[in-house]
């Protein structure tokens, strides 16, 4: 009884958290009003008409109205990140399903149940605040818990581990990847000289390169990537006692990528795809969702790991300690305001509560004073946390005062500690075990800048992740390797790569290598350079089957929701067929839309009307997982007449993705040289079916489970097909 009561006052504090946190943001929020006013509430006459002397006389200095709404406007724009400009966020709650009360004292992890409302930001790294979407990149996964004991802030990434060592190389790191000082090229991409010359003297990147030319770094959507914490941090319990912990997020949806061709033409054809799938899924209440899995470790097995915990580039596989899930992750809201949200929002991988500590990793412990010094330029003083997105759910209360931008009105003559005025008794906060406790761990003297031994391996997670890709995703990482050292024009620094890649995998090394014109890679040229260590530790595993996403499909349901299939017509399409498709499709979450050559409508075999969608040149092929064509002889001559149509479908068969053809419609495979239903052999993912009522159910199914497989990178020819 006692627990239920209990129970209800937790459930009810949580809901106020989550309905407090909407408020903050709603009180500021300005609805559309009858009347205009400046910004002291005066009201506004016109708004069309600047005052002058005479109506073609010059304007007046002393029009108040004008000038208040031009300097405004002249000053709207703020510093954008240094990185992660570009992102997109949204609000939501995580639900904790898995109390971890044995390790963490964080009142968030404590009750299953438990729900915490949460801001999530993802970003794209390099480019700027008007930047595609699309492009190769890690991304940002940050979020932000508004928990009864303050705001923590989980700052990871969609990669699990990172390019350098130590927050003393991450500037140098950021300004090779941005664009050239000199020139200011080339944007949110890392295919120039500056970065690959970075990287090719730093062999501690090669891990994280391996990464980012894999299919990880063009994710197909926000929705369907991992998150990783990166570091290690540590989860302390009542006890006192810590474990280092591993922080996961695993998409419901699976996780899948573009191709890189899709992804370079989507960043012409739809710069905001990723933030309009994002906006678009939230808008349709097809709510994003993640579990939260962890990795424990105790202090002992730390140390029998083989590798340093403490190494930002190592990370520990799956198959030597588990994942447990712990909770979910759903968002389920839109932002009202970009600028007011998501630009504003401030995250911290130092805003962390009581029972969350970090460990010694170099490269978090330089992040720890970077976020507040960039969010002090930034957002223009230090009482960003004023801003409502910043704000926690949670009473604060310190002796801080005044500064740019203070919203709040502190009251009172005190404003130090201790004191005996506030109250009229002594007030004294001074040791004690209340609030956030720091983890006591001994440190190591003697003062020095220099790295841990254990961090000399620079290699063997590398080939660990080379060793774990599926065929597929081997090939698309010597081509991303070969696209991106195509682009550099210095020929000494595509040797380094390969030289540096021949201790990752000699065959990878050998493959980058043959269509760059350089010499065959040389894994001692490599080893005889300044700052090269080739000192591999042991792993317990050759290969980490959990690191291919191809090998680790989600549920066959999970792999069908929100997918997009364009459904190409032309006036004679036939019905039947397509009506059986697009039900199953439905029934799975799937969406369908109507591609035709222009807008309104066309005229089924049967006389109908047939509302169209959009256009080939408006939705193309990029902008789908799927393509159906049904069949109806008019309306597949009239496509097979039309270029944008034709391209679609090789387009969409190029990018392996699914394709139904049914009946005439089967007619656009023609260029690709696969038969209609004439005995030639079966293509991975090409459905090919009747106009006929028999079979139609099954091939429906046969059009799903092509789906559910994302892809069909294996699929013959694809070189064939023109871009
Ligand atoms: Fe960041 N990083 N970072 N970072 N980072 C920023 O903070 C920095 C690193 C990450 O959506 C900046 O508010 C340093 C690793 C995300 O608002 C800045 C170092 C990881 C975001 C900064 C790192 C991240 C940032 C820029 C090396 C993955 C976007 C604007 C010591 C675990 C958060 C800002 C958002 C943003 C510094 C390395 C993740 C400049 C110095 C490793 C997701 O402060």
């Amino acid at each position: 009884m006692a627990q239920s009561k209990q129970e209800a006052q937790r459930k009810s504090k949580v809901g106020e958290g989550a309905a407090a946190k909407a408020k903050q943001l709603e009180s500021f929020s300005q609805g559309p009003e009858s009347l205009l006013t400046t910004n002291q509430g005066v009201a506004i006459p016109d708004n069309h008409n600047s005052l002058r002397a005479g109506v073609r006389g010059p304007s007046l200095l002393e029009d108040f109205i004008l000038r208040e709404k031009i300097t405004h406007f002249d000053h709207e724009r703020i510093p954008e990140r240094v990185v992660h400009a570009r992102g997109a966020g949204a609000h939501g709650y995580f639900e904790l399903t898995k109390s971890l009360v044995e390790y963490t004292r964080a009142d968030f992890l404590q009750e299953a149940g438990t729900r915490t409302p949460v801001f999530v930001r993802f970003s794209t790294v390099a480019g700027s605040r008007g930047s595609s979407d699309t492009v190769r990149d890690v991304r940002g996964f940050a979020v932000k818990f508004y928990t009864r004991e303050g705001n923590y802030d989980l700052v990871g990434n969609n990669i699990p581990v990172f390019f350098v060592q130590d927050a003393m190389k991450f500037p140098d790191l950021v300004h090779a990847v941005k664009p050239e000082p000199h020139h200011e090229m080339p944007q949110a991409a890392s295919a120039h000289d500056t970065f690959w010359d970075f990287t090719s003297l730093m062999p501690e990147t090669t891990h994280m390169l391996m990464w980012i030319m894999s299919d990880r770094a063009i994710p197909r959507s926000f929705r369907m990537m991992e998150g990783f914490g990166v570091h290690t941090f540590r989860l302390i319990n009542a006890k006192g006692v810590s474990h280092f912990v591993k922080f996961h997020w695993k998409p419901r949806l699976g996780k899948h990528a573009l191709v890189w061709d899709e992804a370079q033409k989507i960043a012409g054809k739809d710069p905001d795809f990723h933030r309009r799938d994002l906006w678009e899924a939230i808008a349709k209440g097809n709510f994003p969702e993640w579990e939260l899995g962890v990795q424990i470790v105790s202090e002992e097995k730390a140390q029998a790991l083989g590798f340093d915990l403490l190494d930002a580039t190592k990370l520990i596989p799956e198959e030597m300690v588990p994942v447990l899930t712990v909770g979910k992750l759903v968002l389920n809201r839109n932002p009202e305001n970009f600028f007011a949200e998501t630009e504003q929002v401030a995250f911290h991988p130092g805003h962390v509560v009581p029972g969350i500590d970090f460990s010694n990793d170099p490269l978090l412990q330089g992040r720890l004073f970077s976020y507040t010094d960039t969010q002090l330029s930034r957002l223009g003083g230090p009482n960003f946390h004023e801003l409502p997105i910043n704000k926690g759910v949670c009473p604060f209360h310190n002796f801080q005062r005044d500064g740019m931008h203070r919203m709040l009105v502190n009251k009172g003559q005190v404003a130090y500690e201790p004191n005996s005025l506030a109250t009229g008794a002594e007030f004294r906060v001074d040791g004690g075990q209340q609030g956030f406790q720091s983890f006591t761990e001994a440190t190591e003297p003697p003062k020095i800048r220099r790295r841990s031994p254990s961090f000399d391996d620079h290699f063997s997670h590398a080939t660990l992740f080379w060793n774990s890709q599926s065929p597929a995703e081997k090939e698309h990482i010597i081509a991303a390797f070969q696209f991106e050292l195509s682009k550099v024009e210095v020929p000494a620094i595509r040797q380094r790569v390969v030289d540096n890649l021949a201790h990752v995998d000699a065959k990878l090394a050998r493959k980058v290598a043959e269509p760059l014109g350089i010499a065959v890679p040389d894994a001692k040229a490599a080893a005889g350079r300044a700052g090269f260590r080739d000192v591999r530790g042991k792993l317990p595993l050759e290969a980490a089957p959990s690191l291919s996403m191809e090998s680790n499909p989600p549920a066959n349901g999970a792999a069908l929701a929100t997918r997009k299939v364009a459904v190409l017509v032309a006036n004679g399409v036939e019905m039947g067929a397509l009506r059986v498709i697009q039900a199953a499709l439905h029934d799975m979450g799937a969406t369908t839309r109507i591609v035709a050559a222009h807008l309104g409508f066309v005229a089924t075999s049967s006389g109908q009307q047939l509302a169209v969608d959009h256009t080939f040149a408006n939705m193309p092929s990029v902008m789908f997982d799927a393509v159906l064509v049904p069949g109806g002889a008019g309306s597949a001559q009239a496509l097979m007449l039309n270029g944008d149509a034709v391209h679609f479908v090789l387009e969409a068969y190029k990018h392996c993705k699914s394709l139904c053809v049914i009946g005439e419609g089967a007619q656009l495979l023609r260029t690709l040289g696969i038969g209609a239903g004439e005995g030639g052999p079966a293509v991975a993912g090409v459905v090919i079916g009747k106009n006929d009522p028999p079979g139609r159910t099954q091939l429906a199914q046969e059009f799903l489970a092509a789906i559910a497989r994302h892809r069909h990178w294996m699929r013959p020819n694809v070189d064939a097909v023109p871009a």
